[in-house]
């Protein structure tokens, strides 16, 4: 997203049901798939900021149960926090303006995929972890989410893709793209292919627990990143989960894992300095703690039994995504710069070694609440 046409922007919001006129746009750098703006305009005298967003429609396949899936979702949500009586509810789910048709989307003449959000004030997200109670803001918030939607209503929501965290398929195209070594890749990453390869075995485990029907299907997020939470600029409690784009039936413990994979390493995802990236346990404690407290009455034993496995097969799993992106050609993830791929696959094999040396105390910690 290195430009882009501020008369396109300027045409797709014209688009949706905003008034005023359209007078700043910026693009945000955040996440690897879609196309972000922030785009502020002038109404009456007083500024609003609002998100458009151009969905990647070669990852999401079907944009319109993605859309489907997010207005269920946030309206459920508003629906628990008034209930709750809750302040602030507009900062604290995602509000979709509806396009001049009144659908949640707009299609430009070239099949482009654009949806637009209420800009939430007042918050921030951050790349990384700073402190131990940001971890444990980013665990509650995460486990209210999946509590919230604990009793949606209607019909089991879209799988907006299918098989997204089947963690065998993640595996088995790994070893795919290392064997059709399309782009010649495979010697240069030939100690992360054998590092996975001698893994393999965890990623059968959560899969089988679920065909046993140990394990149940939730409603769960799916990208639990640590930047997918809004955190309020002053106090840095959690207002807002965002990016519900992969929000879909699910296991909890894949968002709880994922959650590790963010959290408890005070690093960034493409973090070159290895030596960094370790999990810290002050961290992973008040990210357990958080989440346990919102989400722990609803989970069986089964699932509470693998929260510090979760952490580190999710890692697993992210990293093999990575290693099989850079191994393809960098098809899927966007990336910055050359062998970035590799560096973020090299990340998260960093952190799933930190998570195997601490595996026992951080199931203990989570058996003790
Ligand atoms: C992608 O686009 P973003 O940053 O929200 C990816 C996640 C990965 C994540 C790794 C739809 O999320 O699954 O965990 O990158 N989203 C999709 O940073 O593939
Ligand atoms: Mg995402």
């Amino acid at each position: 997203m290195a430009s882009y046409d501020l008369s396109q922007i300027r045409d797709v919001s014209r688009q949706f049901q905003i008034y005023g006129d359209l007078q700043h746009v910026e693009p945000c750098k955040i996440g690897h798939i879609n196309e972000t703006y922030i785009a502020t305009y002038n109404q009456g005298g007083a500024s609003m900021r609002y998100i458009h967003q151009k969905l990647n429609t070669e990852v999401f396949r079907n944009p319109d149960a993605v859309m489907h899936n997010i207005q269920r979702v946030t309206q459920h949500q508003r629906r628990k926090l008034e209930a709750a009586g809750t302040a602030d509810v507009s900062r604290r789910v995602l509000t979709v303006v509806p396009a001049m048709s009144g659908a949640p989307h707009s299609r430009t003449e070239k099949g482009q995929y654009w949806r637009t959000f209420v800009f939430v004030e007042g918050v921030r997200t951050f790349e990384s972890v700073t402190n131990p109670p940001q971890a444990y803001q980013a665990g509650k918030a995460f486990g209210e989410f999946q509590r919230q939607l604990g009793d949606l209503p209607g019909e089991r929501l879209a799988e907006t893709i299918p098989f997204f965290h089947h963690s065998r398929r993640r595996f088995d195209a790994m070893t795919a793209a290392a064997e059709a070594d399309v782009c010649r890749r495979a010697q240069q990453a030939s100690a992360e292919i054998e590092f996975a390869r001698k893994r393999e075995k965890w990623v059968d485990v959560i899969l089988k627990a679920m065909s046993k029907g140990q394990i149940p299907e939730r409603v769960t997020h799916n990208d639990t990143k640590f930047n997918n939470v809004m955190l309020d600029a002053k106090t840095e409690e959690a207002m807002c989960v965002v990016d519900l784009d992969t929000v879909m039936p699910g296991c909890a413990l894949y968002d709880f894992g994922d959650m590790v994979r963010t959290t408890t390493s005070p690093t960034l995802e493409d973090e070159l300095d290895l030596s960094k990236v370790q999990m810290r346990m002050p961290l992973f404690r008040q990210l357990c703690r958080g989440y346990l407290e919102a989400a722990g009455p609803m989970l069986n034993r089964h699932e509470r039994a693998l929260i510090a496995f979760s952490g580190k097969l999710m890692t697993f799993t992210i990293g093999l995504r990575f290693l099989t992106d850079y191994l393809s050609g960098d098809t899927y993830f966007r990336v910055h710069r050359p062998n970035h791929n590799l560096d973020r696959a090299r990340t998260q094999f960093k952190l799933v070694e930190s998570i195997e040396k601490n595996e026992e105390a951080m199931q203990k910690f989570a058996d003790s609440i």
